[in-house]
């Protein structure tokens, strides 16, 4: 099969192409050069927003999997318009070109930053969608305009919502990084854990590598076609916990500091998993104790 990964540079992107390029043929889109390139890859250096390019490489595709965006929730804080830009309009070029050039599959990479707040824990896909953060606003946004291509234009759409992924390459050194490359970061560097609130929110953090398991499992199944799928080990840890395991890990004396919650922060989120389990047959395969261990 031949296939469009936006954002092959970001931390899922470079894992997915590196493992799709085993049996097909594989193109990657993104602004920055890959920094781990995989073999046999072909990358192409450019927006999302870019029409032209964008029709370009979709001519060319059978499916095309979107994970290209602006990440952080804090970023989208303090500057939605750029989020919107990337998260929303992004999307809905890439949508437009994979319409036009009646590509087989739109996979969208969503978040469970959609859900907001949970109603009830576990939350299934089902669950109300409520976002806190412009950047789960833009992000629910492109998910919407993906079904509505479905349903408008026969486009075949299958949305994954991942909860919080990690891995070691993410950039430790990023202010929009996650928890996880934060914490190592500053833990290796024997400086002070960044607490935000009081570190008892809790989040499902799942390695990319499972993401990418997922989305190996929708390509080309039929049964994925216009449906929505969790993507988290079904699992809740608190940041505190996670503060102790890093700490644990380093070997240092380390401590923390505590600075005011994040605005648009979700308290408590976990997932349920059982529809990937059942339609997909997911099974996350590293725990957060493993997934830790590679990083030291
Ligand atoms: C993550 C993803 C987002 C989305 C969402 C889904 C990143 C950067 N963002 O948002 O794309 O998929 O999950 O649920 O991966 N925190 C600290 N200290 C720090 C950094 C963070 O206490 O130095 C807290 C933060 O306030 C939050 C939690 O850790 O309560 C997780 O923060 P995050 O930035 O890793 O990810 P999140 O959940 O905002």
């Amino acid at each position: 099969m031949k296939i469009l990964v936006t954002g092959d540079a970001g931390q899922l992107g470079s894992y997915l192409v590196g493992e799709l390029s085993k049996g097909h043929e594989v193109t990657g889109l993104d602004l920055r050069k890959p920094e781990h390139p995989a073999k046999g890859v072909r990358h192409v250096c450019g927006d999302i927003g870019d029409y032209r390019l964008a029709m370009d490489l979709c001519r060319h595709a059978d499916a095309v999997i979107h994970t290209a965006a602006q990440v952080s929730v804090d970023r989208s804080v303090s500057d939605p318009v750029l989020d919107a830009r990337e998260n929303i309009l992004g999307t809905l070029n890439m949508l437009e070109a994979a319409t036009k050039s009646m590509v087989s599959q739109f996979i969208y990479i969503s978040s469970a930053a959609t859900y907001g707040n949970p109603q009830k824990i576990p939350l299934d896909e089902g669950h109300p969608r409520e976002p806190l953060s412009p950047y789960g606003v833009s992000k629910l946004a492109g998910e919407n305009y993906a079904f509505a291509f479905g349903a408008t234009y026969g486009l075949k759409v299958t949305a994954i919502r991942p909860f919080n992924i990690y891995s070691v390459r993410q950039d430790p050194d990023s202010p929009y990084s996650g928890v996880i490359s934060r914490f190592v970061g500053r833990a290796k560097a024997a400086e002070p854990l960044t607490v935000h609130g009081d570190g008892t929110q809790t989040r499902d953090f799942v390695h990319a590598g499972d993401v990418v398991a997922m989305i190996g499992l929708c390509l080309g199944n039929p049964k994925a076609h216009g449906q929505a799928f969790n993507c988290g080990t079904g699992k809740a840890v608190s940041v505190n916990q996670l503060a102790d395991m890093v700490i644990k890990l380093s070997g240092k004396k380390i401590g923390r500091e505590n600075y005011e919650s994040r605005i648009g922060d979700i308290m408590h989120i976990i997932p349920d998993i059982s529809k990937a389990k059942k339609v997909l047959g997911y099974r996350p395969a590293t725990d957060l104790k493993k997934g830790l261990a590679e990083f030291f």
